[in-house]
Order: structure tokens, then C-alpha cells, then sequence
């Protein structure tokens, strides 16, 4: 393979001490501010600012550059209601049979259950596929890299981006998540990693009163 053309990073913007602090404090501040919501409005979302969080997610840094990702972007209420019905099929296992109980005893305070009607009430379901393998036109494989690593940032990204532009989200994860491939017609390479609810929340949304660990506790500094 011949080496791709290198050129200045000019793009990069170094900010004064105090402005790169103040820039830190601002964004901790906004990401404060996000909540994982489980009561949706039925409101319509724009595309538009969908398909530009879902650009901010695609510039994740990832395996080899190979983007190993797809997003696939259901807004339409059949195909949600496929979707809820595989969902519930699938939770109703887990939380009666599947879940061992020390998951149902980490999982009862947030008063979750397999009954998710949110999939079908918000504008957006975002299901976050990961492609084990990349195909080529001509249909040979090309392995990926660092696969889960890179859609996990990728996911993180997109959850901010549509955290700052004003939306709601909920990292769902049914498990398993085989079901959504047939659904939404997506190939074998493709693995659900995710499956992101986004919209406005509902008026009468609540949310759980939750703590975040100190930084003492998340971090340990060595110099
Ligand atoms: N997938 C289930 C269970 C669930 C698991 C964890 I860990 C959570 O933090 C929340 C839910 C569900 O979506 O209900």
C-alpha cells in the first residue's frame, strides 16, 4: 500500500490557559446537563440535525481509519413497531428467565421493565451496527480493527452531539439484538451494538436521582 499524502494540520486551535480551562469547565457543565430519559414526546425531530450528529459520530477516531460502522436511522412507525415488538420479546426473557438476579437487583432502583413503548412514541429509533468485517465492492472481506472500540466512541460522540444540539436520548440495549438485522434488512457483517432512542422528552419526564463518582474515585494521577 503506498503511504497517504501527509499534509500541516492546520486545522488545530490552541486557546490561552485560562480560555482552554474556561473552555473545559463549559463543556463538563453542558455534559452535566445530559440525561438518559425513558418517557419521549411523539414530536417530530428535523433529519437535518439528525444527519449532523450522525457526521459528528462518523468522525470518531477508529481502527485503521476503516469506520466500522453504520447507522441506521428509523423513523417510520411500521418498522418501530417491529422494532418495540422484537424488543419486548427479547426483554421479557431477559428480565423472567435470562437476567441472573444479582442484574435484576443492579437494575431495581431504575424501575426498568421489558415493556418499552418508547420505541414506537419517539420520532427517532438510531440503531448503531458494527461491521465486523468490511466488504468490498467486488464482495472480498477486509478484516476491521479495534471494532467495538471504535463504534463505542462513535456512539459516545453521537450521544453528545444530539445531547448539545437539544435532544433527548436512551442507550437501549435489548439483548440479544439479532433481531434487527431481518427487520431492518442489514447485512451479516453487521452486528446491533446499540440502539439509540432520540426525540424531545415527554413534558412529564422524570428522571432517577443519580450520583457520579468523584474524580478521586475515577482517576488516579501518576507524576
Ligand atoms: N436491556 C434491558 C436491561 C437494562 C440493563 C441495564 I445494565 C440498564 O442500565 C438498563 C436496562 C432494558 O433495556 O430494559
Amino acid at each position: 500500500m503506498t503511504p497517504l499524502p501527509h499534509e500541516p494540520y492546520t486545522a488545530y486551535q490552541e486557546y490561552p490557559p485560562q480560555e482552554m480551562l474556561q473552555r473545559a469547565r463549559d463543556f463538563l457543565a453542558e455534559v452535566q446537563r445530559r440525561r438518559t430519559v425513558r418517557q419521549f414526546s411523539s414530536r417530530g425531530v428535523s433529519r437535518e440535525v439528525i444527519e449532523t450528529c450522525l457526521l459528528a459520530a462518523g468522525t470518531a477516531p477508529n481502527g485503521a481509519n476503516l469506520q466500522p460502522w453504520h447507522f441506521a436511522v428509523v423513523g417510520d412507525p411500521a418498522l418501530k413497531r417491529q422494532m418495540r415488538e422484537g424488543a419486548e420479546k427479547e426483554e421479557q426473557e431477559l428480565y423472567t428467565r435470562r437476567a441472573p438476579q444479582e442484574w435484576l437487583d443492579a437494575l431495581a432502583p431504575f424501575g426498568t421493565d421489558a415493556s418499552k413503548p418508547y420505541l414506537e412514541t419517539a420520532p427517532y429509533l438510531i440503531v448503531i451496527f458494527a461491521l465486523s468485517y468490511g466488504v468490498l465492492p467486488d464482495g472480498r472481506k477486509v478484516k476491521n480493527y479495534y471494532v467495538s472500540e471504535s463504534v463505542g466512541i462513535a456512539t459516545g460522540i453521537l450521544i453528545t452531539s444530539l445531547h448539545v444540539a437539544g435532544l433527548a436520548t436512551l442507550t437501549h440495549t435489548p439483548s440479544p439484538m439479532g433481531f434487527l438485522n431481518p427487520i431492518l434488512g442489514r447485512p451479516e457483517n453487521e452486528r446491533p451494538f446499540l440502539l439509540l432512542v432520540t426525540g424531545y422528552p415527554a413534558e412529564e419526564a422524570q428522571v432517577p436521582r443519580i450520583v457520579k463518582k468523584p474524580l478521586d474515585e475515577i482517576a488516579t494521577f501518576y507524576e
